[in-house]
């Protein structure tokens, strides 16, 4: 049993325990009922407090029961919180560190609640597509008001207990142990009668219908994608205009219709993604960690200065290098904007921006950065550049530490064999712009040594990032993949697309811009060097030209004010320009093409299933771990639609074998060289199985 008895005079004690976050899984709701069945049973108990071990109260629901017969095998959280609620004798939840989802909404069903200060409380239901399912939209706002319910359930961000203070969520704060300040507060209230129930009070808010209203006009642009948002309001909305028990109902409905949405299962697909990812086969807690006390960066461009950015976020000194004192300044004052702008939005106290700069140093000198215990290279993209610096690093760095390159397409067992100590050597790939960008493929080099591994995992959650391990090879995972789209992206230019209408069938599948606008973001040279460089390597990897043609016009992108598309100066705003398109015309009739109409569906599909098939590659090759790191690459690195879970998860939702079908029609069709299908897709698709 996952829930604990015992007796303290007169006052049962039930304690949650079931770690990590005492999740209400079927066993733990077994033994809520069986303590609260042998507290009404004992005539010497007069009052019951129930509370949690560990971490927290509860983190809610397990997750990990959902779409299981688990998940609804009585005990329901439903049935529990009903008998807690008719309970004769007074029951009082006991919160510290966290009340989430069905925590919370089991201490609301509870006749008094009291906390620590500190605790995270949380209706967040709605970050995993669906809704409060066990009456928290209609116990919440009869405790804290319709407008705090509303923010708390729609937006599903947690609030400190103390900030709830006043509100009839909490009937006291307890200072000191929490335990015994319970069973005090339990004894005083023994006798009360009639036993407060909150699913007894009355919703009477004045103006309610506007602001439910403004809650549902708030929404409107997301909810299209994520239903739960309008559910959400809906079940609130009913608690004023229901009964309570019809209001219950209600939400039950709302519930079991959210829980088997794609939306939801995406959702919650992404959730145990990111907790997935840290975990790396045959790299235990016993495998000791390298402390990060100290950072250095070589490189204090574009890319450096993030990366440097990401370390003083963390509290951690770190120290840029460059061959120039001007490249530094440049470097510094990048860094001072960054924060500026973000203590402009209210992001940041100007103590914090001053904390932060002064964590920030800089040298000329590579003896200077010999203590870090990690240093980490963003210079030129070119392997001579890399070879000197790693010589470098080898000769002054510290045994110990930790040599990263932040290399994204070179070969990272090369760069380490530059070094005496390719144990210590690894890639860590982050995202332009490197103090936003969630993603951190960190990259594993044949020598990295297991220890060097799980402490740049550990640190990239301390510097906030999201880490993906990814083997060696040209691209890592997820531009080894993007490449594969876009060249989808310039075949179709030939075959008969335009820019705009490209990149708005992949806008309106969900991606935040499509491939040209993005491109013209990032800077069309960038892509076109790349693919120089592949095709010395990687003669048979035959690329449209159409890409090229538009860098040799100079038109690179925003940068320039001109890439796929026209730009205005000060203006990112992308117009279609009859240039490009003019030379997208005569460049498909200069190979004797015959352009035809393509659907958004094609579109879709081929830009889609591009990165699939490639993704089946680097899974079958090891490259990466699980197919929902790739799903995370996507998600937190390439603004891959959330509520569609990744590329792995939306080809599984899809059906594998509708989409070897569909690749093989591609296969047969024009530019069919760009198909070679995964064996791996393949086979799943023969075996009716998912990525998953
Ligand atoms: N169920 C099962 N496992 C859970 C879990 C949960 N609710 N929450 C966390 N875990 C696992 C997680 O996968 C990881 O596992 C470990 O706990 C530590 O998590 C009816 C239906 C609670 C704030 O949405 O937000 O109640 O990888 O690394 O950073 O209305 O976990 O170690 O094996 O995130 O300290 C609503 C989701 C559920 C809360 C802790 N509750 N969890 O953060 O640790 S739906 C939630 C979180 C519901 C009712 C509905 C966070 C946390 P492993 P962690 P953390």
């Amino acid at each position: 049993m996952t829930a604990s008895y015992e007796v303290r005079g007169d006052v049962a004690v039930i304690t949650l325990e079931n770690p990590p976050v005492n999740g209400l899984g079927f066993d733990t709701r077994c033994g809520i009922v069986e303590g609260l069945q042998r507290a009404v049973g004992d005539a010497a108990i007069r009052a019951i407090v129930l509370i949690g071990s560990g971490k927290g109260f509860s983190g809610g629901a397990d997750i990990r029961e959902f779409n299981t017969p688990k998940a609804l095998q009585e005990p329901s959280l439903h049935t529990v919180i009903r008998d807690i609620e008719s309970s004769p004798k007074p029951v009082t939840a006991a919160i510290h560190g966290l009340a989430m989802g069905g925590g919370l909404e089991l201490a609301l069903g509870c006749h008094y609640r009291v906390a620590s200060a500190g605790a995270q409380i949380a209706l967040p239901e709605v970050k995993l597509g669906i809704l409060p399912g066990a009456g928290g939209t209609q116990r919440l706002p009869r405790v804290i008001g319709l407008q705090r319910a509303l923010d708390m359930i729609v937006h599903g961000a947690p609030v400190r207990s103390e900030k709830l203070s006043d509100t009839r969520l909490f009937d006291r704060l307890i200072d000191g142990d929490l335990l015994d300040g319970a069973i005090t507060f339990a004894r005083e209230i023994a006798d009360a009668r009639p036993l407060p129930q909150v699913g007894a009070l009355q919703m009477n808010e004045p103006e309610s219908a506007q602001v439910i209203q403004a809650a549902r006009d708030r929404v409107q642009a997301q909810a299209t994608y994520y239903p739960a948002l309008s559910r959400c309001i809906d079940a609130v909305e009913a608690a004023v205009r229901l009964p309570f028990q019809e209001g219950l109902a209600f939400e039950r409905e709302q519930f079991l219709y959210l829980v088997q949405t794609i939306e939801s299962k995406a959702l919650r697909h992404a959730f145990f993604a990111e907790r997935s990812a840290s975990k790396i086969p045959g790299i235990g807690p016993e495998v000791a960690l390298r402390p990060i006390r100290s950072a250095a960066v070589i490189g204090a461009g574009t890319m450096g200065a993030g990366i440097a950015m990401n370390f003083a976020n963390a509290g951690i000194p770190v120290c840029m290098l460059e061959t120039e004192q001007a490249a530094l300044d440049k470097g510094v004052a990048t860094i001072r904007r960054n924060y500026e702008n973000t203590l402009k939005k209210g992001r940041l106290t100007q103590e914090q921006l001053d904390k932060r700069m002064a964590l920030i140093s800089t040298t000329l000198d590579y003896a200077a950065l010999g203590q870090a215990d990690i240093v980490i290279e963003a210079v030129y993209e070119e392997i001579s550049v890399k070879e000197k610096v790693f010589k470098q690093l080898d000769q002054v760095m510290k045994p110990g530490s930790i040599l990263a390159s932040n290399t994204s397409t070179l070969d990272l067992d090369r760069i380490a064999s530059f070094t005496s100590r390719p144990h210590d050597v690894i890639g860590t790939h982050f995202f332009s712009p490197a103090n936003v960008m969630k993603l951190l493929e960190v990259v594993r080099g044949k020598a990295t040594a297991p220890d060097v591994l799980a402490t740049v995992m550990s640190l990239a959650k301390t510097i906030s990032k999201t880490g993906v391990v990814s083997g060696v090879c040209d691209g890592f995972i997820g531009n080894r993949m993007i490449e594969q789209y876009v060249r989808q992206a310039f075949f179709l230019l030939e075959e008969g697309c335009l820019p705009a209408q490209l990149d708005g069938a992949i806008e309106r599948f969900g991606f935040a811009m499509g491939p040209f606008r993005m491109s013209d973001l990032a800077g069309n040279d960038i892509g076109w060097q790349i693919r120089k460089r592949r095709r010395t390597e990687h003669p048979d990897m035959i690329y449209s030209l159409v890409g090229d043609k538009l860098c040799e016009r100079g038109r690179f992108g925003q940068k320039t004010s001109a890439g796929w598309y026209d730009y205005r100066a000060g203006d990112r705003t992308a117009h279609a320009s009859d240039e490009v398109n003019q030379m997208i015309l005569e460049h498909a009739a200069a190979l004797g093409l015959q352009r035809r109409q393509i659907s958004d569906e094609e579109i879709v599909e081929r830009l889609m299933y591009a990165l699939v098939n490639e993704g089946a590659k680097i899974l079958e090759e090891g490259i990466a771990l699980r197919a929902s790191d790739i799903d995370l690459v996507y998600l937190t690195g390439y603004g891959f639609p959330l509520y569609r879970g990744g590329p792995m998860f939306y080809a599984s939702s899809v059906g594998l074998d509708t989409v070897l079908e569909a690749i093989k029609g591609y296969a047969s069709g024009p530019n069919a060289h760009a198909w070679q299908i995964a064996p791996m897709l393949e086979q799943l698709a023969k075996e009716g199985k998912s990525f998953h």
